[in-house]
């Protein structure tokens, strides 16, 4: 079903309710029940799972059908898209990308659908990875129904900078734009639409994140990205669903597998538009936390990290115990809506 406004025929979609349908997660100990449901084999379809988690959504159904959508929260998180390189002369390397936007309907928790605008029909876009100082061509082309753009965080000219009536400004239906700019600073970015209304044209989904690395690379780690998002399917101007990397609860039922001491990288970003702040949270572990990416040397060693919207942080982290570690807004609120996530850490 496609959650609307309140018609007739069709329950209304609040983030009330949904908050009352899915606060048995964390009420009550059936958090700490699904950890040791999850150790003793993870049953990511156990029926009895999906009844304590989907009141007021879809019954049966823990995850979305990575089919559904045409992609998989998954794949995605491990997922960096380097473009296609070609070595200048002179010795700096070329990347270009393309980038399409269009309309899209996605399913953000089982049962209920969000008409989406998406980059490449995914949400988050694809996650745009390069090294400081190459040059970037990102060719776009607008599919969608309303004017877009994509503004890149970073610093170039004004000319590339993505917002209506500056250089280009808005890409019409239709039409197809390259951005041309070199690779700086070095860290976690940023890209959006800059149309306006900028908080439509944002929570829509029109976002992704942007990595630069440093010219001489980071140390070799397992590297996730996790774009903290959330949505608002009846379109009253409040979230009904919040996630990483798109759909709710994703990762508590498909956990993310790490292995126990290696290194594991998180580019952490909040894009989420109506709320003023974000959190994460780790169980079991602390971090070190790199804000913004930018420097090497990181500015904290902790387990919470409080982000506004734009505000991203790597986090770097080893797991020196294997077992079931959640990961989590700690804005329980939040987390109850659907931020909420597993790591599976093995031998
Ligand atoms: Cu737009």
């Amino acid at each position: 079903m496609t959650v609307k406004a309140k018609t007739a025929g069709q329950p209304s979609f609040t983030r009330r309710a949904a908050l009352a349908g899915a606060a048995s997660i964390l009420g009550s100990g059936a958090a700490a029940k699904l950890i040791d449901r999850a150790s003793a084999a993870p049953m990511p379809d156990d029926p009895s799972m999906s009844r304590s988690m989907h009141t007021g959504f879809a019954e049966g159904r823990t995850t979305v059908d990575p089919a559904v959508n045409g992609f998989d929260p998954s794949l995605l998180i491990r997922d960096f898209d380097w473009g296609k390189a070609r070595r200048l002369a002179g010795g700096r390397t070329l990347r270009r990308y393309e980038l399409v936007a269009y309309d899209k309907e996605i399913e953000i928790v089982p049962g209920v659908k969000f008409r989406a605008w998406t980059y490449n029909g995914r949400v988050p876009g694809p996650t745009i990875r390069c090294r400081e100082g190459d040059e970037l061509d990102v060719h776009f082309v607008n599919a969608g129904s309303h004017p877009h753009t994509i503004h890149f965080h970073g610093i170039h000219r004004d000319l590339v900078d993505g917002v209506p009536g500056i250089g280009r400004g808005e890409i019409g239906v239709g039409e197809e734009f390259t951005y041309s700019f070199t690779a700086e600073p070095f860290g976690l970015h940023l890209y959006h639409c800059h149309s306006a209304p900028l908080a439509e044209h944002i929570s829509k989904g029109l976002y992704g994140a942007f990595i630069v690395d440093p010219k001489d690379g980071r140390p070799p780690a397992d590297e996730l990205l996790m774009m903290q998002n959330a949505f608002d399917p009846n379109f009253n101007d409040d979230n009904e669903v919040y996630a990483v990397n798109t759909v709710a609860f994703h990762y508590l039922y498909r956990p993310v597998q790490v292995n126990r001491e290696e290194l594991v990288r998180i580019y952490l970003l909040n894009i989420v538009e109506l709320d003023p702040i974000n959190s994460f949270h780790i169980h079991g572990n602390f971090f070190h936390r790199f804000p913004t990416g930018t420097s090497l040397t990181p500015t904290e060693y902790t387990d919470t990290v409080i982000q506004g919207q734009g505000q991203r942080d790597i986090l770097e982290l080893r797991f020196p115990y294997t077992g079931q570690y959640m990961f989590h807004a700690h804005k329980t609120e939040f987390a109850s809506l659907g931020w909420m996530g597993m790591f599976h850490v093995v031998e």
